[in-house]
């Protein structure tokens, strides 16, 4: 476990580290002629998400997720590693929010496990579930760090995956069931709720590639998907309405520029499936209560008289999750609308997973919101990158491309704040190293290295870039 002077030392031998962007050194990184230009009052938190950091899957009566079974599945994860200890979360939570509290953050965002909470995914509330996030909500709150929970980070429990899962109708009042059950218990504390964690994202990799749990494939398995998240969405932020009048209910989606990968007209056209598909698909159904233009017709079998009605709901903020734009071509092979990854423009800088680096795109994404979709309340509820990082020395680890693509998103973030995009805060993903889905524990995002031998962490040069960074705001906000 990190202690405060183990973590002010680490920050003072990092200071002497060329870790920050060229021309920013540690002491300026803090001031005002070299941060982003962050206006008072903005959010600084870090996200998680429970399968990927928890653990203690058999511990307090949680029974198996989709990805229990999935990442037990061989052949699945690429490195064969799955997320029964992950980083010990659960039974290491409060040296982590301790280390949260350390750096700065002034809120967590993390993910509620449905398979804790209701282990069958119905029926009678596991109390040992809730009591794991009772005590990691009072841990936070004794440390002044704002708790943001989501509801459904992808882990659905396997006995509803038995029952059809997000193919199942039903599954709109099972998830609404579990939220109440929930937010009743936590509520009282923590206030900002988030349903779902990048529904589109879930569909299509988790439902349509089949490279994430539960592992289906195909058009209409990602359609079913898509439209039974979305109408989970509305039905729940409903019904909590009328637990406590003090909620701030919202969702995260994954959003993100795409661009054709040629000026061929089918290459325009597959870019715009494409956007469609991964963004419009969430947003155009929450803000205007509409499927995309041209996708009527595929979502219409299921689209029944109240449902476009019960989705467009007003939410009190909208969580986006952004990490660079794709670029798209037609594909006669894709189930995806035809719509298929195309070849990137020489020169796009990406990271270790290949994707492109593009922080102006966030600021487009923000934009979109301001002028598409009224300018909802929003906060970046992911943000990161994934490198290979070198193993940690004199207690820290020196990620200095990281460093670099946090610090221009920040920007990127100022650069909305200045043109009225409606941004509060921004959430780095992620808080630790963890159990990052497909790709297994070998690739990490996390601005705190956990060795996965020891669970030992350790802070990353990015953490402390961002722990300047929030103090000198901190102080700045504090008149
Ligand atoms: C996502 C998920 C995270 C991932 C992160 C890096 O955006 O895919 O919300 O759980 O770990 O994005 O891939």
């Amino acid at each position: 476990m990190l202690r405060r002077r183990d973590f002010l030392a680490s920050a003072a031998a990092a200071a002497a580290l060329p870790v920050l962007p060229a021309g920013v050194s540690a002491q300026t990184a803090a001031s005002p002629a070299g941060a982003p230009r962050i206006p008072p009052g903005f959010v600084w938190g870090a996200s998680t998400s429970a399968y990927q950091i928890e653990g203690a899957v058999k511990e307090g009566g949680r029974l198996p997720s989709i990805w229990d079974t999935f990442s037990h599945t061989p052949g699945r994860i690429a490195d064969g590693t799955n997320g029964d200890v992950a980083c010990d979360h659960y039974n290491r939570y409060a040296g982590d929010v301790d280390l949260m509290s350390q750096a700065g953050f002034q809120a967590y965002r993390f993910s509620i496990a449905w398979p804790r909470v209701m282990p069958q995914g119905t029926g009678p509330v596991n109390p040992a579930g809730l009591d794991f996030y009772d005590r990691l909500v009072d841990k936070l709150l004794a440390r002044n760090i704002l708790p943001m929970a989501c509801l459904y980070h992808w882990d659905l429990p396997q006995a509803l995956q038995d029952r059809g899962g997000w193919h199942n109708r039903d599954i709109a009042n099972w998830f609404t069931d579990y939220a109440r059950a929930t937010v009743s218990r936590l509520g009282d504390r923590v206030k900002p709720w988030a349903m779902l964690n990048e529904p589109s994202v879930h569909a299509i990799f988790g439902h349509g590639f089949g490279n994430h749990a539960p592992g289906l494939t195909g058009w209409e398995s990602y359609v079913r998907a898509q439209h039974h998240q979305n109408l989970a969405q509305g039905t729940a932020i409903t019904a909590l309405r009328s637990v406590r009048s003090d909620l701030k209910l919202g969702t995260v989606f994954s959003l993100q520029p795409i661009f054709p990968s040629s000026p061929q007209p089918q290459d325009v056209a597959a870019a715009s499936r494409f956007d469609a598909c991964w963004n419009t698909i969430n947003l155009d159904p929450l803000f205007h209560g509409r499927y995309p233009a041209g996708f009527e017709q595929a979502f219409a079998p299921l689209v029944q008289a109240n449902d476009m009605a019960a989705i467009r709901v007003p939410v009190d903020f909208l969580g986006v999750n952004y990490y660079g734009p794709s670029w798209i071509k037609h594909d006669p092979a894709a189930f995806l609308a035809q719509a298929g990854y195309g070849a990137v423009p020489d020169g796009t800088p990406r990271t270790l997973l290949g994707w492109p680096i593009s922080a102006q795109g966030l600021t487009q994404v923000l934009v979109r919101l301001r002028d598409g979709y009224g300018n909802p309340t929003t906060f970046i509820t992911e943000n990161g990158a994934c490198y290979e990082d070198p193993a940690p020395a004199n207690g820290v680890v020196n990620d200095p491309e990281r460093t670099a693509y946090i610090r221009a998103h920040l920007d990127a973030c100022a650069a909305a704040i200045s043109q009225g995009c409606a941004l509060n805060g921004y959430f780095v993903w992620s808080l630790l190293d963890n159990f990052e889905w497909a790709e297994g524990k070998r690739r990490r995002f996390g601005v705190t290295h956990v060795d996965f031998d020891t669970l030992a962490r350790t802070p990353k040069a990015s953490l402390l870039y961002l722990s300047q960074l929030m103090r000198a705001q901190g102080r700045a906000a504090t008149p």
